[in-house]
């Protein structure tokens, strides 16, 4: 069964499980709402985007990889950011070992009350939900899968320099999230765990010994246009309060047409580690197709996944609303 057919039947049956006693709310809009944080400005994260696609593939084990890494961390220390690295080899489905870096880049150190913003960096070395079977052993471009979400967090990055939040912030980018077993490969039936290594590596092995944080937001395929956010099932088990959180201040930006009411399908994702491991009540604000039984975006693992994609507006609805929940916190 491929991972795509995994993923539709398990949302049916969370669908079916849980979906009872659900009301289907959507958040609505507030026209006096005041903005407390800074502004987001989108042409600064559309070049995050475009500049990390422009390095290529990159796929652990590649030079375009520690170069987009280089990049990753040099842009952090511009922004102020006191930037730890996390270097390690973690093993993929097939036994390949991956050199794998984590990059951390932390606002207010001293701070107690912390929020932890995360994406991964790395992009997926197989194609292997696109049409043409010629395709699926090809590298792909992630700019939605990999740099939306990082590029999203730099322009916050820039932004926590120029006004310091009442809490710290640790934004991290982890490597080797999308290295999980390929559609083709028969012999070895997908688990959850070929996913999200990095992220396990540092929920095991975090960068602060007992790292803890109030909440956590993980930002996956934020980029598309009229892209729609559903209620994500892991983060609606680990920290509903947080999804309310995010998705009211969502409501409150005038947001509500991408930040939907509705429960959405469970993703195996970067937040389950920081959830399950280092429990830390963590959302994943993740591109599902509500049209599509609850799929990722249109163009998800395929060669497509390039800057065509990337839509401004998109990127700001992001990232105004994770900096307005940032703002808010005490
Ligand atoms: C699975 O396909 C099991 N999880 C999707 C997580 C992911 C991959 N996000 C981006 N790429
Ligand atoms: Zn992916």
């Amino acid at each position: 069964m491929s991972i795509k057919n995994i993923f539709i039947i398990s949302s049916l049956f969370l669908f079916i499980a849980c979906g009872c006693n659900q009301k289907a709310t959507t958040t609505t809009a507030n026209s006096s709402y005041q903005q407390i944080s800074p502004d987001f400005n989108t042409d600064s994260a559309y070049t995050y985007v475009d500049k990390q696609v422009s390095f290529g593939y990159r796929v652990p084990n590649t030079p375009e990889h520690v170069a987009c890494g280089d990049y990753l961390v040099s842009e952090l220390k511009r922004h102020g950011a006191e930037v730890q690295e996390q270097i390690t080899v973690v093993t993929a489905y097939n036994g390949t070992k991956l050199n794998a870096r984590n990059i951390i880049g932390s606002y207010g150190m001293d701070k107690k009350n912390r929020v932890l913003l995360f994406a991964h960096w790395d992009t997926r070395p197989y194609s292997d939900q696109d049409p043409n079977p010629e395709n699926w052993k090809k590298p792909l471009l992630g700019a939605n899968d990999g740099a939306s979400g990082v590029g999203v967090l730099l322009e916050i990055a820039r932004v926590l320099q120029t006004k310091e939040p009442e809490i710290g912030v640790d934004i991290i980018f982890f490597d080797a999230e999308d290295y999980g077993t390929p559609e083709f490969e028969k012999s070895n039936e997908a688990t959850d765990h070929t996913w999200c290594l990095g992220s396990r590596y540092w929920a095991e092995n975090p960068h602060v010994p007992n790292y803890k944080a109030k909440f956590g937001i993980l930002l996956d395929m934020v980029g598309a246009e009229g892209a729609t956010f559903y209620k994500e099932y892991f983060s609606m088990k680990y920290a509903k309060n947080i999804v309310e959180k995010v998705w009211n201040v969502a409501g409150q930006l005038n947001n509500g047409r991408y930040f939907k009411g509705e429960d959405g399908g469970a993703t195996v994702d970067d937040h389950l580690p920081v959830n399950e491991i280092r429990r830390i009540p963590s959302v994943n604000i993740v591109h599902h197709d509500g049209n599509n039984g609850m799929s990722f975006f249109h163009s998800w693992h395929t060669q497509k996944d390039d800057m065509s994609n990337i839509s401004k507006e998109t990127l700001k609805v992001v990232g105004q609303t994770v900096l307005e929940v940032v703002y808010k916190e005490k």
